[in-house]
């Protein structure tokens, strides 16, 4: 399986030093690991399953061996720590455009962290960072996609699916990681030369199921209904209330959800 990606594998510096496991804890965790070590800019680690996987605010991330894909890249950045989360973006735009390589189904991202196929989650993203104020030490970002599951748990059955359930098609997830380093070096290499979305934030907006919809916006206790615009060069998605004021909201301090359920 290592050989099998690394041979797919058409990147210069991401991906060509590749950690792989059948079974790990959390791919995150381990590459958070290697980047307190001295592990370089584009390293991978890729697991078969993960018995802890992690998503955001403590969640947990299903990892079964089921031929999904769950991966981690080490980043070493040069711009600033607030620039960091911004990278979720430009992965769930790398994911988008390289699930979109390989099925017909509809693949759109769900701001900030996850890609659906027909209303069902199959992807999610977790960037984790390590920092001084002015310095980043180093990123992970960590990537699971629902390739090849046939099935979920009772707590999922609503939201979650997988690519293979959706398309009926059958991806092979080394072809899929390749696509996904490839897109995800052009990306971040368009992201670098603004350290914003600029490059980015148009083709963003094209796949952005959220876009020129009614949204419930979860912040902390507080949640309330908008119209959701698209995001601006900062990431940020711009939302219209009903009051007809327009205001950004900064990925790290809501969710979003449809008005009756996970998307609409
Ligand atoms: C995420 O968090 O969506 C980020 C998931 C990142 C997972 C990758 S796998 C490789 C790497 N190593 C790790 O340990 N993590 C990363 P969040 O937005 O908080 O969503 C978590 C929620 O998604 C859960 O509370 C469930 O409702 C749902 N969920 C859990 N497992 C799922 C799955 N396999 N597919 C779809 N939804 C799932």
């Amino acid at each position: 399986m290592k050989e099998e990606i690394l041979r797919q594998l058409q990147t210069t510096w991401a991906g060509r030093n590749l950690y792989y496991f059948s079974e790990i804890d959390s791919t995150n965790t381990y590459a958070k690991q290697l980047g307190k070590q001295s592990e370089p800019h584009g390293t991978i680690v890729v697991a078969q399953s993960q018995s802890a996987g992690r998503g955001r605010l403590g969640r947990k991330w299903n990892s079964p061996n089921d031929g999904n894909i769950y991966m981690t890249i080490l980043l070493r950045p040069k711009f600033s720590p607030q620039k960091a989360s911004m990278l979720t973006l430009v992965m769930a735009y790398s994911v988008a455009m390289s699930i979109r390589e390989f099925v017909d189904t509809s693949v759109y991202i769900k701001w900030p962290n996850d890609i659906v196929m027909n209303g069902k989650k199959i992807c999610g993203i977790l960037t984790e960072m390590s920092a001084e104020v002015d310095d980043i030490n180093y990123v992970v970002i960590g990537i699971g996609v629902n390739v090849m599951s046939h099935e979920f748990p009772d707590a999922l059955q609503d939201i979650a699916s997988s690519i293979l359930i959706e398309s009926g098609q059958n991806i092979s997830e080394t072809a899929l990681i390749s696509s996904i380093m490839r897109n995800f070096e052009q990306a971040y290499q368009r992201f670098c030369e603004t350290e914003d979305m600029s490059n980015i934030y148009q083709e963003y907006n094209q796949m952005l199921i959220n876009r020129n919809r009614q949204v419930r916006i979860l912040d902390g206790e507080n949640g309330y209904e908008a119209y959701a615009m698209g995001i601006d060069k900062m990431g940020q998605l711009l939302i219209r209330k009903q009051d007809g004021s327009v205001e950004a909201v900064f990925a790290g301090e809501v969710s979003v959800r449809g008005l009756y359920g996970y998307v609409e």
